[in-house]
């Protein structure tokens, strides 16, 4: 029996997939009656404190994001294998917003809102794609995907990771080591990458004092655009280099606490662009016969893919 375990999202496009995909699945939702014994998969977002636990026969669970921090933070975690999100639905939903972003801070795209609303007709100078440095932090999945598209569009794009890459078109550097540099050579910094104990709070003070202040547009760069996680900024460090011109713009599409905060000051501050974590929406037109195939492969003792490595915490 497959049971859905999901707050925050609307069951009934999940259900209706899953019935279309594998209309001999048996199927339940965490709100409805089931025998916690017959559960062998379990599909979870944000699922209801103390559920995992309660599962002795579980074989697998399907994270249904491309993150799993939501799942490896949890008290009540089964040790079964996790198979997370890859999809190429996601992947170009993700892209599209990071390139929307990019292509807003380098085309000026906030000052001529300001501009339009002012009734104020005023040409600014537009330097090319070519001149403008984007570093994409994270170069998995959807990292790798934005940084070859921007690379499309003719930007210098540079890309970071944990281990070392070769990426036609996208200078790669790796580690701490790679990390200054990497920095010092970015006027847009794209970050997309997943929440772990490692990364917590990466995007700090620090780390924005060494990005490039010698970009093509100085009024504009440098920007930050993050759709990883709201765990991997401080949001202060963040407000606080905006104040101080140490950081020119900031595109967030996550945030430490979710909803954002009536309070926070990110909603009227004038040079960030807030969105409510829909960078890349799970689809479940998209992603349920992934979990479906995931499943017939197990059940034909054939090897999962896309499983998270509990060590890295990814
Ligand atoms: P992947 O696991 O495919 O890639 C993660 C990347 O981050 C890898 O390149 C990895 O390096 C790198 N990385 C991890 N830890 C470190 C570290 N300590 N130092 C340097 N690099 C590191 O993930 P995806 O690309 O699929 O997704 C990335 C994240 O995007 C998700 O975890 C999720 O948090 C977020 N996301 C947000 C969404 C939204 O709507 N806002 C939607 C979907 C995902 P290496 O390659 O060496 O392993
Ligand atoms: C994800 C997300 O991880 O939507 O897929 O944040």
């Amino acid at each position: 029996m497959f049971l859905l375990a999901l707050t925050g999202w609307d069951y009934g496009p999940w259900v209706e997939r899953f019935r279309q995909a594998a209309p001999d699945l048996q199927l339940v939702t965490h709100d409805q009656d089931y025998d916690p014994t017959e559960i062998k998969y379990v599909a979870a977002w944000n699922a209801p404190d103390g559920l995992l636990g309660n599962l002795p026969n579980l074989e697998i669970m399907f994270s249904l994001g491309a993150g799993v921090d939501h799942l490896l933070k949890r008290d009540d975690l089964p040790d079964v294998p996790i198979v997370r999100v890859v999809n190429d639905d996601l992947t170009m939903r993700m892209t599209e917003w990071v390139v929307l972003q990019v292509l807003m801070h380098h085309r000026q795209q906030r000052a001529y809102d300001a501009f339009q609303r002012e009734g104020k007709w005023e040409p600014l100078w537009q330097p090319a794609a070519d001149a403008v440095r984007v570093g994409v932090m994270g170069l998995g999945v959807l990292g790798r995907d934005a940084a070859e598209k921007l690379a499309a569009l003719g930007f210098q794009v540079a890309g970071w990771s944990r281990s070392e890459k070769q990426i036609a078109g996208i200078d790669c550097f790796s580690g701490e080591a790679g990390l200054d540099e990497f920095l010092a050579r970015t006027d847009i910094l794209v970050v997309l990458l997943p929440s772990t104990p490692d990364t917590a709070g990466i995007i700090d003070k620090a780390l924005l004092g060494k990005l490039a202040q010698d970009g093509v547009l100085p009024q504009r760069f440098p920007a930050i655009v993050n759709a990883g996680r709201g765990a991997l900024q401080n949001e202060d460090d963040i407000l606080d280099a905006l104040n101080n011109g140490v950081l020119r713009a900031a595109s967030l599409d996550v945030f430490q606490q979710e909803p954002l905060p009536e309070d926070s000051a990110f909603w009227q501050h004038p040079l960030v662009t807030v969105t409510p974590h829909i960078a890349a929406d799970s689809d479940p037109a998209a992603i349920v016969e992934g979990i479906v195939e995931a499943i017939d492969r197990h059940e034909r003792d054939d090897p999962l893919i896309n499983i998270v490595d509990r060590g890295r915490g990814y």
